[in-house]
């Protein structure tokens, strides 16, 4: 979300005549954009009122060495004991998800692949800041420097392993709110259109038994966010 709370207020309203009950969020709520307080303040009471229904899943901006740097601590300005306090709820998120048994969610991706039994919170990097790439293997990213790209190959072997069908991530930008890599294995979404002035699309997914639909949504001529696609997949 990015601090983006009117994409936010969209997403769960369009939730509401959807009728979905429950809720994984991706992660990165804050730093970047205008509103990260009011994000955090808004999902975290939903968290409160809906412990079972809303799963907050950590970003790589819920981490005290990024949120530092970002804006999220100007915009507390720079209270420490609140940074703090903030940043120690941020380290008890949860890094993943399964969904209807099937469905792997987290921020970034996966690295080598193993057994879910074997992903320690305390060790979640990869999850927190991989990206999926069309070449075999893991190899360091050029691009965010330090964090790894992961191929087709182990995508299908985590899948594998674990009896999963797909991966759905974050933490990329797209102008089009979504993008599908390895032949529909792994969705790769971002769900506000507004990122740093980027004027792109914003989608977020409706998940029920193994269908997934994807919901873009971006600025009318009025000024108002807006659906513009929906679709099975
Ligand atoms: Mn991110």
């Amino acid at each position: 979300m990015h601090g983006d709370l009117e994409a936010l207020e969209f997403i769960l309203e369009r939730a509401e005549t959807l009728d979905c009950g429950r809720f994984v969020f991706l992660g990165d709520y804050v730093d970047r954009g205008e509103h990260s307080i009011e994000v955090l303040c808004r999902l975290f009471q939903l968290k409160i009122d809906h412990p079972e229904n809303i799963v907050l899943l950590r970003g790589n901006h819920e981490t005290s060495e990024i949120n530092i740097c970002y804006g999220f601590y100007h915009d507390l300005d720079r209270d420490e004991e609140l940074f703090t306090l903030v940043n120690r709820t941020f380290d008890r998120m949860p890094v993943a998800a399964v969904v209807n048994g099937s469905v792997f969610c987290a921020h970034g991706g996966i690295g080598d692949p193993v057994s879910l039994d074997l992903i320690e919170k305390e060790d979640c990097f990869a999850y927190l800041w991989n990206d999926p790439c069309d070449d075999p293997g893991l190899a360091i990213s050029a691009q965010r420097g330090g964090t790894e790209m992961f191929g087709p190959d182990v995508c299908e072997e985590f899948l594998r392993i674990n009896g999963l069908e797909k991966i759905v991530r974050a933490h990329s930008t797209l102008e089009t709110g979504y993008k599908w890599w390895f032949d529909g294995k792994l969705l790769s979404m971002f769900s506000i259109p507004d990122y740093c002035g980027m004027k792109g699309k914003g989608a977020f997914a409706l998940m029920e038994k193994g269908n997934i639909e994807i919901f873009a949504f971006g600025r009318d001529i009025e000024g108002s966010y807006s659906l513009v696609s929906s679709g099975n997949c």
